[in-house]
């Protein structure tokens, strides 16, 4: 942590306000030798002209210090409120190094607060993702994970294993008084399986990260006219798509963002799916949707309900399950519509007619998606790669403390737990090499 950092916090571009945010020793004397004052009192706000080394009039602004006792990043700091101008901003972090500050790295700021333990990792990621959450599913779990919901957790899963190394070193140090061997192996085998169901449960939350992280991506798919893109139309409120009788209308396939029931969907129409495609270019299409269809996380199966059932085609027949995917039966407004439910029939089917009844039809694919794909209430955390990383290894530590406890003896066991603890602090806190710190850090914008 070396030296007074600054960056602008607020995004680079004309704004009504920018605010320019300094850390370190030097941050009072800085503020001081700016503003010409000489006692500030912290966490006040204040206004003044900034001048520059030179003399300079830069701006008129509000500025405020922090003692390191109550900043963001533990340590003293201040944050002047400009003009968003960038010219008037690149001056003052020009001057700024000018009086001995160093422009700040991606995430310096919080890998600041890290360090002097303000927040631990856990929370220092949920920064990141409470900036970046784009549904408020992604919100409330950033901000259940800042305030500290995973540490505690799994402060929880290590209080036990210290409980349970307590229990082996009580049992190394006192051999001989004998506990008994099968009630000790007993007492721990039972401690252990209730930390890997802990565990286990934290790590099945994984699952939803691709739903938190850049929202849902939901596929329309079906065959040529069955009112796919009336479909996409329909939920995105607009009249987005091509919509023609004539079947092949859609080529490229079109994807959108839209927000249903709070939640962040990425639509995608597609080419209409068929054997037998009229041209190259109809085929092209096809193959381009196929590609993307394999990606999406649950599907909308359009099915004209006057017509053939569709042949949806080796590729992507078995995508559709009844976990991912409703099937709506449409142009049900037309008189030879008849029911489809022989169709995927372990799917969940709807009969609707999208050209009547647009609203019914968001309602129903809302609650539907809500249903199947968005985070179940009792989920309060989310954790990410690195943590499945680590928890992993830590399961697969306490599964060889019961192996070796039952074959090898309690010393030895002991060993393993204290590993599984080691392994475990990573997640919050400890942490192996400076590396592993860049990388977490650098997902961070500048002013962070
Ligand atoms: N009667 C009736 N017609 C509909 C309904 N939904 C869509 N259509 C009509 O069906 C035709 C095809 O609709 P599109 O939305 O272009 O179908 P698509 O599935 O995107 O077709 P391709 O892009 O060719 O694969 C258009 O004429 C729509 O107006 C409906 O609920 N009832
Ligand atoms: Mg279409």
């Amino acid at each position: 942590m070396n030296g007074t950092i600054a960056a602008l916090a607020t995004p680079w571009g004309e704004s009504a306000i920018a605010v320019v945010r300094i850390s370190g020793g030097q941050s009072l004397a800085l503020v001081g030798d700016i503003f010409l004052k000489e006692s500030i009192t912290p966490r006040t706000m204040y206004h003044g002209v900034y001048r520059s080394t030179s003399g300079a009039i830069l701006d008129d602004v509000m500025f405020v210090y922090f003692c390191e006792k109550s900043s963001y990043t533990g340590e003293d700091s201040a944050e002047i409120y400009a003009h968003g101008n960038m010219v008037i901003v690149a001056k003052i972090l020009e001057d700024l190094c000018g009086r001995g500050c160093r422009l700040a790295d991606r995430g310096e700021f919080t890998r600041r607060a890290f360090l002097n333990k303000k927040l631990d990792l856990c929370q220092a990621e949920a920064v990141v993702d409470l900036i970046h959450a784009s549904s408020e599913a992604a919100l409330a779990v950033a901000q259940r994970q800042l305030s500290g919901k995973l540490s505690e957790k799994l402060h929880a899963i290590g209080d036990e294993l210290m409980t349970v190394l307590a229990i082996l070193e009580t049992h190394v140090d006192f051999v001989e008084e004998e506990i008994g061997g099968n009630e000790l192996d007993g007492r721990i085998a039972e401690r252990l399986s209730a930390v890997i169901a802990d565990i286990d449960l934290l790590l099945d939350s994984s699952r939803y990260q691709t739903v938190l992280g850049g929202g849902l991506n939901v596929a329309i798919i079906g065959a040529p006219n069955a009112g796919k893109s009336s479909l996409l139309n329909c939920l995105l409120g607009m009249d987005r798509a091509l919509v023609s009788p004539i079947a092949g209308t859609t080529r490229d396939f079109i994807a959108e963002r839209v927000t249903l029931g709070g939640h962040v969907i990425n639509l995608l129409d597609t080419a209409g799916l068929r054997a037998d495609a009229e041209s190259e270019l109809e085929l092209c299409g096809m193959e381009k949707s196929i590609g993307q269809i394999r990606r999406a996380n649950a599907y909308l199966l359009v099915i004209d309900s006057n017509a053939d059932y569709p042949v949806l085609g080796r590729e992507i027949f078995l995508l559709p399950s009844e976990d991912n995917c409703l099937v709506l039966e449409n142009k049900s407004d037309l008189p030879n519509s008849r029911p489809c439910g022989d169709f995927l029939p372990k799917c969940e089917h709807c009969r609707i007619s999208v050209l009547k009844e647009p609203e019914r039809v968001k309602v129903l694919v809302s609650n539907f998606l809500a249903k199947r794909c968005f985070l179940p209430a009792e989920v309060d955390v989310v954790v990410n790669a690195r943590h499945v990383d680590i928890l992993t290894r830590v399961k697969q530590t306490i599964i060889r403390t019961d192996q070796t406890l039952a074959t090898i003896g309690v010393e030895f066991s002991a060993n393993d737990v204290r590993n599984a603890l080691e392994i475990l602090g990573g997640m919050t806190g400890r942490y192996d090499n400076e590396s592993m710190l860049d990388r977490l850090f650098s997902t961070f914008c500048v002013g962070k």
